[in-house]
């Protein structure tokens, strides 16, 4: 039997997708920094642009930090006009890789002084995430090196073994450490947390809390990621997602532009393994810059296409699948996937939306608003995103 729209209707309701702060300053590429009319100036007014795409979708209730850029002197009263806005306070970023002091390294420096600077730093962070109600603590790190022999690499392995343990015991009892993984860039030889793998034998050590995050844009070309979404779900260990698309290295671009099938079947294995509805451990958050193009509507078109697919991925009938992937049937198997994928949702979501007092196109419904012209009168000097001067 074929699974309709109307019985995966309710379990859309469920999604909740958190946006970055930094989807909303300017940012751009090493060669320059476009700026855009109405970016914002302040941590407040990207709360009220984020606040702007949950209004249009209510899909984002959610809005995730980054320290230092996103610093305030009072944070409870952040979390206060968060929840104003009708979002709040999600993951917190730490970022220990633009002083002058992480040149070689922060979790892993062989310098203790340092390593204390970058442990305190998400001592901080974790203040940040009790004032705010936050819950995830995100961890990136720029680690690495660029020539063989610069660094021992047994040696940082070790040192951010003991680092991410100081942060780990630091934790309050419902808060959560991700640790992402990146296979390169800003270092070029190697990276000290480059895989899955390392993530997890990292947080594995640790305890429960600790979990891995997946940013869809951090692996090489070719990697199956859906095959590392079902295997971290199965282990119990993968924590949140960074979600963006890419069609060469870190692109950061709108998740979905690139390859939507890729989202699908990473949806399928969400799914499959257990990852959406209520008491589900992984947060889905969009990471991503918006270099061209105006920041407000591309986090609406990639919140929309996450549901998009989100709903082709629920249509997958399960059973028929089962069925046909028991009795060797590879054609069969992946035709069943295959007419989920081609399903055009698009009208039924329409619908949907309507019928929960939302607008039909949330795209459209934004460019009539007027919000745009508004911020671009208002707003003067906008903030860049942290990096890409
Ligand atoms: C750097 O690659 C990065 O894009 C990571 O994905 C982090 O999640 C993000 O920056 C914010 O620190
Ligand atoms: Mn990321
Ligand atoms: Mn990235």
């Amino acid at each position: 039997m074929t699974t309709t729209f109307s019985s995966i209707a309710t379990q859309l309701e469920a999604q909740a997708i958190e946006l970055p702060s930094w989807a909303f300053g300017n940012s751009g590429t090493r060669f320059k920094v476009f700026s855009t009319p109405g970016t914002p100036r302040t941590i407040q007014e990207k709360i009220q642009d984020a606040a702007t795409v949950n209004r249009y979708t209510a899909l984002a209730p959610k809005v995730a930090l980054h320290i230092p850029w996103d610093t305030v002197t009072d944070y409870a009263a952040l979390g206060a006009f968060a929840a104003d806005h009708g979002v709040s306070v999600g993951t917190v970023n730490s970022n220990t890789f633009q002083d002058d002091v992480y040149k070689f390294g922060s979790l892993t420096h062989t310098d203790a002084s340092v390593r204390r600077q970058a442990i305190d730093h998400h001592f901080d962070c974790i203040d940040v995430m009790h004032a705010t109600g936050s819950q995830d603590l995100k961890i990136w790190l720029a680690d690495g090196t660029n020539y063989p022999g610069q660094g021992d690499l047994r040696g940082r392995q070790d040192r951010l073994a003991d680092s991410l343990q100081q942060i780990y015991a630091r934790l309050g009892d419902d808060q959560r450490m991700v640790l992402e993984y990146k296979f390169f860039e800003p270092a070029f030889y190697h990276t000290d947390v480059p895989d899955w793998g390392t993530s997890f034998a990292q947080v594995s050590a640790l305890g429960d809390k600790a979990m891995v995050c997946l940013d869809t844009g951090h692996h090489a070309p070719g990697t199956n990621i859906e095959f590392i979404v079902m295997q971290l779900l199965r282990l119990g260990k993968l924590g949140s997602f960074d979600f963006n698309s890419r069609f060469y290295a870190d692109d950061d671009l709108i998740v979905g532009a690139a390859d939507p099938f890729q989202l699908f079947r990473i949806l399928f294995e969400v799914n499959r393994g257990g990852g959406f509805g209520a008491d589900s451990p992984v947060a889905f958050m969009l990471d991503q810059c918006h270099n061209v193009e105006d920041k407000i509507p591309g986090q609406i078109r990639s919140v929309l296409n996450v549901q998009e697919m989100t709903a082709r991925a629920l249509l997958v009938d399960t059973g028929a699948l089962r069925t046909a992937q028991d009795a060797g049937d590879v054609l069969g198997a992946n035709a069943i996937l295959m007419d989920a994928f081609y399903t055009d949702v698009r009208g039924d979501l329409a619908a949907w939306r309507e019928s929960r007092g939302l607008p039909a196109d949330p795209m459209a419904a934004y460019a009539a608003s007027g919000y745009q012209q508004k911020i671009a009168a208002d707003r003067v000097g906008g903030q860049q995103a942290g990096w890409g001067a």
